[in-house]
């Protein structure tokens, strides 16, 4: 169940084109970097880039992302879409949230007890299970629109603390899939399950965005919340009331009026 291995994902995957070649390293600076590499030098679409920790993980705006070597899921996935495609961020937090229900809600598992609790979205990238963040994307142009790298980190067997554990910072407001269900889940199955599930949407999303935009309000506990939201070096205040067709959030302020915005944190 322990290392990462392209055999054993390999084992899982349905896939036609995402994960059509897969390249896993045991430590990299970010594994959005290394797929900008690849992509620079011509790969095909849908080839993803894995690795067992990073040394340079990073969220939005060079945050850091902590990536502990043998606990989490840090991978890179290059694409090529013929289409400006703003809510690419949104579709990965779909796939993930769908792909953790799924490994850890098998029936099987139900019986067993290991059933995550509640998987949802936050608004505009965080991957939340029981109201803590267990995971994040980072999407990422490349100049000349050459591709888009769609990065998903998700926190698995992360144990509270101790070596492979959260930094002091985070322990309070991070947690794991290990965390909420007291056990330890195969990384391969849950990456093949990631890459089958991102294919699947990826499709629909290329057709027609709007499906994908449902789904994610459907996995979001963000709406019809009094939420602050810090954008433009401003707090804005007020009720979010839905995400439009573009991915950003209609924030109704205290004054009545709708905010649009396509960027920003929000804090519930
Ligand atoms: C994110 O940024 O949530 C996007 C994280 C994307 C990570 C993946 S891993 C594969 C790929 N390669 C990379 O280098 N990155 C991507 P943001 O919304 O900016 O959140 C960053 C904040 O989350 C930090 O400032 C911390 O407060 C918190 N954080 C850091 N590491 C965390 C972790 N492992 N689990 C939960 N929260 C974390």
């Amino acid at each position: 169940m322990g290392k990462i291995e392209s055999q054993k994902i390999k084992e899982y995957l349905t896939t036609e084109f995402i994960g059509s070649e897969i390249h896993i390293f045991d430590k990299v600076e970010s594994t959005n970097d290394t797929a900008k590499e690849f992509a620079l030098n011509g790969c095909k679409e849908g080839t993803v880039v894995i690795a067992d920790s990073q040394s340079k993980g990073r969220g939005r705006l060079g945050r850091m992302w902590e990536s502990p070597s043998g606990a989490g899921i840090y991978l890179s996935i290059i694409l090529k879409p013929k289409k400006v495609v703003s809510q690419l961020t949104l579709m990965a937090g779909v796939v993930a949230v769908e792909a953790i229900q799924h490994i850890t809600c098998y029936e099987e598992n139900l019986r067993r007890g290991l059933c995550a609790g509640r998987v949802s979205l936050k608004w505009p990238n965080d991957i939340n299970i029981n109201g803590k963040k267990a995971g994040g994307i980072l999407t990422e142009g490349i100049s000349k629109g050459k591709a888009v790298i769609v990065g998903i980190g998700i926190n698995v067997n992360t144990p509270p603390r101790g070596g492979e554990g959260f930094s002091d910072e985070l322990k309070d407001k991070a947690t794991s899939i290990m965390i909420e269900t007291g056990k330890r889940v195969d990384r391969n199955l849950l990456i093949a399950e990631l890459l089958n599930s991102f294919e699947c949407w990826y499709e629909k999303f290329i057709e027609e965005g709007e499906t994908v935009m449902k789904r994610w309000r459907e996995l979001s506990d963000t709406f019809g919340r009094r939420i602050k939201v810090s954008a433009e070096n401003k707090v804005f205040e007020g009720v979010a009331e839905m995400i439009d067709s573009e991915g950003s959030l209609m924030l109704r302020q205290n004054n009545g009026s709708l905010k649009r915005i396509s960027a920003g944190e929000i804090c519930y």
